[in-house]
């Protein structure tokens, strides 16, 4: 038996490698395109988690937002390109002068300003007009000093030890650390949340579709209208401070924090670092 193998093997080994070879890097191709789909699908997942989903849509018939919704005309007055570059210049003024700030004038704020600022980042496009963002406003001494100590126990570990060395050391021209005064002297804090899904009134959840994106961009808002008002914020995202402020503020755990803003006028002596924006070449790719 063996003595009939062995000649064949040794007259078409070659042919049988090539054929071996083939089915190997087939079978390892298809199966890498099938993770590069499903990476694709957990990449979906990840903004409607599978069993949020399956708790959601209590009837999967009917749509979130009204069956006979109206489509109306869109009121619009095209502007003059002369005008269109004026404004376009205008705006890119405003945005760039907006700078991080980290020390905070106590002075106090109008409440209206503030509230209008946030009915203008309660405009941001969202997932199926989810909306999926709660803005949590604070001058209250007593909750802005409970804010502090939480964020402050908090970032003295994370810089200790769960930043870890290469990111304190990337900070450390921007001379942060783990002490935040101006989140008891800024008068407001902001705290946005996004609701990672909605809770209907009979009680079943709400897809709230691209919630990250969504909050993200009505974040990009919220921090223009500070600019445009006249008013300074920082954008922070304290680092595993997230749940005890929830639980401090009484929020709903289908919130998450997105973003911890405090919002005033600069300190008199309020410095910051002297930073270069890249130009527009380095950010600007056209296809024409
Ligand atoms: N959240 C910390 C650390 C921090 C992280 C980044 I990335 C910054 O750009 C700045 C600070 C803090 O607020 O100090």
């Amino acid at each position: 038996m063996i003595s009939e193998i062995l000649p064949f093997w040794s007259k078409y080994w070659h042919y049988i490698l090539i054929t071996v070879a083939t089915y190997v890097y087939v079978m390892w191709k298809s199966g890498k395109m099938k993770s590069d789909l499903q990476d694709y699908d957990n990449e979906m997942e990840r903004e409607i988690p599978s069993e949020e989903a399956e708790k959601c849509a209590s009837n999967e018939e009917e749509p979130a937002l009204p069956k006979d919704l109206q489509h109306i005309p869109y009121k619009y007055q095209r502007p003059s390109e002369a005008e269109m570059r004026k404004k376009a210049n205008e705006f890119f003024e405003i945005a760039n002068a907006r700078r991080t700030l980290r020390f905070f004038s106590s002075d106090p704020v109008p409440k209206d300003v503030i509230r209008e600022i946030i009915r203008a980042a309660g405009t941001a496009p969202s997932g199926a007009h989810t909306e999926p963002w709660i803005f949590v406003v604070i001058s209250d001494p007593a909750t802005k000093t409970q804010i502090r100590e939480i964020v402050e126990n908090e970032e003295e570990i994370n810089y200790r030890k769960r930043m870890g060395k290469k990111w304190t050391i990337d900070l450390q021209p921007l001379k942060t650390n783990s002490m935040k005064p101006y989140l008891t002297t800024a008068p407001y804090l902001i705290l946005v949340f996004k609701q990672t899904y909605g809770i209907l009134p009979n009680g079943t959840r709400k897809i709230h579709y691209y919630n990250e994106m969504s909050v993200s961009i009505a974040c990009g808002i919220l921090i223009s209208a500070i600019q445009y008002a006249g008013l300074v914020t920082l954008t922070s995202t304290p680092l595993n401070c997230g749940p005890a402020l929830r639980l401090l503020l009484g929020r709903p755990n289908n919130e998450k924090l997105a973003l911890l803003l405090p919002v005033g006028y600069p300190a008199e002596d309020a410095t910051v670092p002297a930073l270069e924006r890249k130009p527009l070449s380095d950010i600007l790719v056209e296809i024409d």
